[in-house]
């Protein structure tokens, strides 16, 4: 049996005991969840967070020195950019068009005792200035992805320009990278482990009353969720990556479980990374590049909770948005994903910025702050699956580049 299947049975084994402890034998369930399934899915959880920093420190900066010239890096990094806005806002977009049509915050909730504390996002202009690290080792050990992100990609540049001068460090990072990637296939031998747990402890402490209530709301976030992947992706994969779509997301699925159990699209890179280069051929310098980045600057996931969720709350509190509101909506949404890491909950602290920007009051998250966790899952694994279809468009997109510069080395040789 397959990794896939035996996460994919982990995920579904977890949901299935969880829930049922929820029902029948909740006491139960809180001594499993202490001394079972919490630590089954924190070890997991802990274990592949281990290896993020690392990873994108070796794999950016191995990735940017792989690329060669600059001229490269700015081709790259311009295509991965423009993708990354182009489909957020596309997200968005679906996500607001589907909350006017299905309207899920036409019910009547009681939002007399709704309170949430937001915790501060930060602005768009910190997010920019906040990129370049003024100690590189600090932001490694405080885990700032952008400015770990912006470190490696001097470094990688540096080598790159460097050349021989710099051979033996080169190799280095190559072999610090091999080591990354074999950790992270030990690691994924616990996955279906890790996926139980976490599944079994988040639903069984949930349950589904949450989601009973909400239920419209959830159903029209997931929609989108759905919508975007197959219309979004499955156009940018096949039109532009030349690949079948369904080959793209079968490929992709054992990434997508692990996101959908973790929450957290950063601590999913390595799998994420991994995944693309052995199932889907993307090369590992365009891998290196465009994921890292993904991983913490695009999530199409989270724009589309926030597109519905600002609409729900809007109309929850009979609030009409105008135009301008919603084009705000959109542009807060899409920059507001730069400024913050992919880990699990972000998304609600993005939705408070987005919120304050059109005027409504950011008690209305504590409507949804209860199913949260579980709408999390989902978004994470949409979030991952646009980083790995940029990847495969910009690798497509090189090829032509590639040939050339194998043809040309070839005339010469
Ligand atoms: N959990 C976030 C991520 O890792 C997404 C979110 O919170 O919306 O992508």
């Amino acid at each position: 049996m397959n990794l896939t299947t035996k996460i994919f049975i982990g995920l579904i084994l977890g949901a299935a005991v969880g829930i049922t402890l929820h029902f029948t034998a909740p006491d139960l369930f809180g001594t499993l969840d202490t001394f079972i399934f919490n630590p089954l899915g924190t070890v997991f959880l802990n274990l592949i967070k281990m290896l993020v920093v690392p990873i994108v420190f070796f794999s950016i900066t191995l990735g940017t020195a792989s690329l060669g010239d600059p001229k490269k890096l700015g081709r790259i990094g311009g295509k991965t950019v423009a993708f990354f806005l182009i489909t957020t806002t596309i997200a968005i977009s679906i996500a607001l068009s589907l909350a006017y049509i299905f309207e899920p915050g036409n019910i009547s909730i009681d939002t007399a005792d709704a309170s949430y504390e937001s915790e501060k996002a930060p602005s768009v202009v910190e997010t920019f200035t906040g990129i370049i690290p003024t100690n590189p080792i600090q932001a490694m050990a405080e885990g700032n992805m952008l400015q770990i992100i912006a470190f490696s990609i001097f470094i990688g540049l540096a080598l790159a320009i460097l050349g021989k001068k710099t051979e033996g460090i080169m190799k280095l990072i190559e072999q610090g990278n091999d080591i990354m990637m074999y950790l992270v296939n030990l690691i994924m031998r616990f996955a279906p482990y890790g996926a139980f747990g976490l599944l079994a402890s988040a639903i069984g402490t949930m349950g589904l009353d949450g989601a009973q209530a909400m239920g419209m709301y959830m159903i029209v976030v997931i929609l989108g969720l759905v919508i975007h992947a197959i219309v979004t992706y499955g156009s940018a994969v096949s039109f532009l990556g030349k690949m079948n779509p369904i080959k793209f997301f079968k490929g992709f699925f054992p990434a997508m479980t692990v996101g959908f159990s973790t929450s957290s699209s950063s601590s999913t890179l390595p799998i994420s990374m991994k995944t693309a280069q052995e199932n889907l051929n993307v090369p590992k310098p365009v891998s290196s590049f465009v994921q890292p980045l993904g991983a913490t600057i695009n999530m199409d996931g989270t724009a589309i909770m926030q597109g519905v969720a600002t609409v729900f709350i809007a109309q929850v509190y009979n609030t009409d948005l105008s135009f301008g509101q919603l084009v705000m909506v959109v542009l807060t949404a899409v920059l507001a994903s730069i400024g913050t890491a992919g880990v699990p909950g972000v998304g609600l602290i993005m939705l408070a910025m987005v919120l304050n920007q059109v005027q409504l009051p950011v008690e209305g998250i504590a409507l949804i702050i209860g199913i949260d966790r579980l709408l999390d899952m989902t978004r994470t694994a949409l979030n991952i699956t646009g980083d790995a279809a940029c990847a495969v468009v910009v690798a497509e997109s090189e090829k032509k580049y590639d040939d050339a510069s194998e043809e040309r080395e070839a005339m010469q040789a």
